[in-house]
């Protein structure tokens, strides 16, 4: 989401816009009579996803470059194995549910035969310049049961009337307009904030509000990401690691259009806000190599599952949304050591969480005061845990602001979890020992506390 861009409308003028944008109707908006921000029907879906797949592809994968200059000949494209049908049933047998394809990255080459530019799939010998990559992808998600989502940047390298700002920025929306009336239903579209030189070195002053707008109107359903949302926020990095604590609501005005960067931007991507007057939750985005386009030198440089397991914990264990870059090498298929690394992941995870310790027990909970609250657990045996699972009802928003933990066994007690939000879910590790009951603290919560739900597992 690098590197910041100019100011195209000031912040005021653009907050003032995107909430517009963002209060246009929204498919299964839940009702909102209640002063705290809860999601819409399509950002609880999104949430409950949990794992989706990044696809970065394009001429970048041919020149072994992470942002083309937007000179690359499309004759340079031709993935001659390729199978997109690989790379969701990599992506769902690991556990994903849903996928992002680069449609478009920097260098401005668009992976389906746009009408606006030359410049794509159809000018390249790929299936003999008829093909669509897209729609292969598309098609792809569809019979793996995946959503797809794509991600068109606004940073073109190769467009003539990049910079000339209101000439591009229609460009830009008709490039929009048929990803999202010729490919079905969208789930999610991923705008980028980076914002580069045009000819001349002029820059693009990107109209946001017109792009938000377009989204919202042509496919309702589909939430928007980009760091000042309207409905996903960026989570701040590319290491895979969400703020602690990681609130979904947040306050809109601090990032007001995509590409403003500063420090307190970051930590309000980072963290979100309690007092946040919109629900925008975070989605985490790393690579499970170190580029996001494929690198032959790359390929025994995969990340380990311990580093897929310590992002998960990070990521999902902390109230946001995975989404996890896999990219095909120039035979447009998945590496073998990709695929494997998503399957031990796979297997990792459901591993942890396959035996619920705390299965069938009931959790007793009692107000102690207007924002506090506890918990007991009594197992009716002792076992052996070293792991906490604890989840909010997020569809009634998001409450809780400082909890603690403890687990009894032969009369004693020891904290094994505090934290600070929950949301989602939140995972906590601790030294694995005997557990016979827990007792859950509700420390502080920014409205009074609901029942929350309980996991407990081993651990190892
Ligand atoms: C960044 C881009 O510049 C990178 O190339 C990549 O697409 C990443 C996900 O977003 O802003």
């Amino acid at each position: 989401m690098t590197p910041p861009g100019p100011r195209a409308l000031t912040r005021r003028e653009f907050a003032a816009a995107t909430l517009a944008a963002a209060a246009m109707p929204r498919a299964g908006t839940l009702s909102v009579q209640r002063s705290r921000p809860r999601p819409t029907a399509s950002q609880l879906a999104w949430q409950r996803e949990e794992l989706a797949v990044f696809v970065h592809f394009g001429v970048n994968t041919f020149t072994d470059r992470e942002w083309g200059d937007g000179q690359e000949s499309p004759a340079i494209f031709n993935p001659d194995r390729l199978d997109a049908r690989q790379w969701a049933r990599a992506a769902r047998g690991a556990g994903f549910r849903a996928m992002i394809l680069t449609a478009k990255h920097h260098d401005g080459f668009c992976l389906w035969p746009t009408s606006v530019t030359r410049h794509s799939v159809a000018s390249s010998p790929w299936r003999g310049g008829n093909g669509d990559l897209v729609r292969e992808f598309v098609d792809a998600c569809g019979a793996e049961g995946l959503r797809p989502g794509l991600y068109l940047s606004p940073w073109d390298r190769n467009a003539g009337v990049y910079g000339d700002s209101p000439r591009y920025n229609d460009f830009y929306v008709a490039q929009l307009t048929e990803l999202l009336t010729r490919y079905g239903p969208l789930a999610e579209m991923w705008f980028d904030g980076a914002n580069g030189e045009g000819p001349n070195g002029r820059r693009q002053e990107y109209d946001w509000p017109r792009f938000f707008g377009t989204v919202r109107r042509l496919q309702p359903r589909a939430v928007m990401f980009s760091d000042a949302g309207p409905d996903v926020r960026w989570i701040g990095n590319e290491r895979g690691e969400a703020g602690d604590p990681n609130w979904s609501p947040v306050n809109p005005e601090i990032v007001p259009f995509p590409g403003v960067w500063s420090d307190a931007v970051r930590d309000a991507l980072q963290h979100g806000d309690p007092n946040g007057t919109v629900w925008r939750p975070g989605e985490t985005n790393t690579s499970i190599r170190p580029g996001w386009f494929y690198h032959p030198a790359e390929d025994s440089k995969v990340k380990s599952v311990d580093e897929l397991e310590r992002v998960y914990f990070q990521s999902v264990g902390r109230n946001s949304k995975l989404l996890l870059n896999v990219p095909p090498g120039p035979d447009g298929l998945f590496h073998a050591n990709d695929v494997t690394r998503m399957e031990e992941f796979h297997t990792r995870i459901t591993g942890l969480f396959a035996e619920d310790l705390a299965t069938g027990r009931r959790v007793r909970w009692r107000r102690t005061g207007s924002r506090t609250a506890v918990a007991d657990v009594d197992l009716g045996r002792t076992v052996t845990a070293g792991l906490l699972r604890l989840e909010e009802d997020i569809s009634r928003g998001q409450d809780i602001a400082r909890y603690r933990v403890e687990a009894g066994a032969a009369g004693s007690w020891r904290d094994v979890a505090r934290g600070l939000t929950i949301g989602y879910r939140r995972l906590d590790r601790f030294d694995p020992g005997p557990v016979q009951s827990l007792r859950i603290h509700i420390e502080d919560a920014v409205a009074p506390p609901r029942a929350i739900r309980v996991g407990l597992y081993a651990g190892g």
